[in-house]
């Protein structure tokens, strides 16, 4: 096997190159002829079903983003012509794919005669088509931007792959600090780019609501201009919405909403008087404090609520799953903690969706088809176990592993300690089904990483938390426990710089890899 090549992140589970060569020779394109080029001019053949991996294929190849103009004159030097790109369908893969393929798996070739794509599914055709534009960059072919696109020059190679965990997420919070929809666009490009599928937005809290509900607008209307310091806030209309979850499926994301409950509704509590005690609407809050709001079990218009916006939420959600938080409930006793929160699943279940919860809510007794996200270790784990072993599926957030709202180290700018410093290797150095000891593995969906904007005002500030922690993460989450490598992922991971650079991304030069090595 030979090394993966730096600037392909997650490592996949095998790459070959047809001479046996290994991957880090030879750069320089001009001492043979053995480059394969792509461009918006190959020729696209697809087999039945594969039609979305010619438009992912165009879209890939067209993105223009704000750095790109720095290379808008930099054209390939005369070359092989484009080569044709064939893109097919199929259930059978080689090993060491898995049998059956699970799904998102795909077999890349780049021979003389073209490239060849083989996938089980539409996502495993993105898979191969990132891998491809991965493989142009840094360590093993070049990228070249000129007026209406890229153009991508690869040596041959083989890539068999597919994913570990089939949940590879980040969970951003869009409500201590609001990240307009151009903003959550950056941030789902480099999703795609990374094979992460799923965008878990944290989208009320405290300190403003994000969401237009339609049954409640006084939710936004009160509480969406609200925000951490008194910083602005913002939210996202209806039709922004529905654009929001159209651009995440074009990159093969699903949007997870959270609407937490039945703690972190100040927010709520704002908008709404009729949801406190007194009837009287509670003051906007704009600390970073967590624990002291609550709903109210016994108000009559605490139901109603529940049901009318997890209702609406539901139908504004295109995949399976809604988050209906559940954590950090300090003010409130166990029985009514549990009925709302069961009231909260029982409405989203209705409502065709499974509900998800944060670990808290692992005793509430939310039925075997819930999904609990665990991110707190210092807590009993026991109840998570129970709820796992009744078939409830699970989510790894653990904090100091993955809040990559954690500080890297004590010089860092932005961001909370209350976990630890998190340096890049500690993202990335962990073992997912060790986390919860005596938990089935096979209860374990995957891996999310998480991104509190208490101290984030920007989508700058936000990127430079997350890149290139985010890597990290997805590597942990795609890529084979015996093909990852500490040393060795830091040793690719410096080939994911320039592509943040033309996009225009903040990213951290975190301690530990030689981010001077990765001038283009
Ligand atoms: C814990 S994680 C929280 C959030 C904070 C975060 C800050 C979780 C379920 N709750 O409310 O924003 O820590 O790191």
């Amino acid at each position: 096997m030979e090394p993966v090549p730096v600037g392909v992140v997650p490592a996949p589970l095998a790459l070959r190159r047809p001479d046996g060569s290994a991957g880090e020779q030879s750069d320089d394109q001009s001492d043979d002829g053995g480059f394969v080029v792509v461009s918006s001019a190959s020729p696209v053949e697809v087999g039945p079903g594969a039609q979305g991996g010619a438009a992912v294929l165009r879209r890939l190849l067209r993105a223009q983003r704000p750095g790109d103009d720095a290379n808008a004159d930099l054209t390939p030097p005369p070359g092989p012509a484009p080569a044709p790109v064939r893109l097919a369908l199929t259930a059978d893969l080689p090993a060491p794919v898995p049998q059956p393929a699970p799904p998102g798996a795909y077999h890349l070739r780049v021979t003389a005669g073209g490239v060849d794509l083989r996938a089980v599914d539409e996502a495993g055709l993105r898979h191969g088509l990132v891998t491809l534009r991965q493989l142009a960059g840094h360590g093993t072919g070049h990228r070249y931007g000129h007026g209406d696109g890229d153009t991508w020059v690869v040596r041959p190679v083989e890539v068999l792959d597919a994913p570990r965990f089939g949940w590879r997420g980040l969970s951003l919070d869009v409500a201590r600090h609001f990240l307009p929809v151009a903003g959550v666009v950056a941030v789902l490009d480099a999703l795609e780019d990374l094979k992460l599928d799923v965008l878990h937005l944290h989208l009320t809290d405290d300190q403003g609501w994000r969401l237009e509900v339609p049954s409640r607008p006084a939710l936004v209307e009160r509480s969406g201009p609200t925000a951490v310091d008194g910083d602005p806030g913002g939210w996202y209309s209806v039709e922004e919405w529905r654009g929001l979850v159209a651009q995440a499926a074009e990159r093969g994301v699903r949007l997870v909403p959270e609407i937490d409950l039945p703690g972190h509704v100040n927010a709520a509590l704002h908008a709404l008087g009729e949801l406190t005690p007194s009837g009287e609407p509670a003051t906007a809050y704009t600390g970073i404090g967590v624990g002291f709001s609550r709903l109210h079990a016994d108000l009559p218009a605490t139901g109603a609520f529940l049901r009318d916006v997890l209702t609406d939420v539901a139908a504004l959600t295109e995949g399976p799953h809604v988050h209906l938080g559940g954590d950090e409930v300090l003010t409130m006793d166990a029985s009514e903690y549990e009925l709302l929160v069961r009231t909260a699943a029982d409405v989203l279940r209705a409502a065709g969706r499974t509900p998800v919860a944060w670990q808290e809510a692992a005793s509430a007794g939310l039925g075997p088809d819930a999904v609990l996200q665990v991110w707190d270790l210092r807590q009993d784990m026991g109840p998570v176990r129970a709820a796992a072993a009744s078939g409830a599926g699970v989510v790894l957030s653990p904090a100091s592993r993955v809040y990559l709202d954690m500080k890297y180290d004590a010089a860092t700018r932005l961001g909370l300690e209350w976990a630890g410093h998190v340096p890049l290797a500690q993202a990335y150095d962990w073992e997912p089904l060790a986390v919860v000891p005596g938990l089935d593995p096979a209860r374990v969906l995957g891996v999310e990483a998480a991104l509190w904007s208490e101290t984030t005002r920007s989508l700058d500030d936000v990127t430079e938390l997350l890149l290139p922690r985010l890597a990290a993460v997805a590597e942990v989450a795609w890529s084979a426990p015996d093909r990852r490598d500490p040393d060795d992922f830091l040793r690719r991971v410096v080939g994911l710089a320039p592509g943040w650079d033309r996009a225009g991304l903040r990213w951290h030069r975190a301690a530990g890899a030689q981010w001077d090595g990765s001038q283009e």
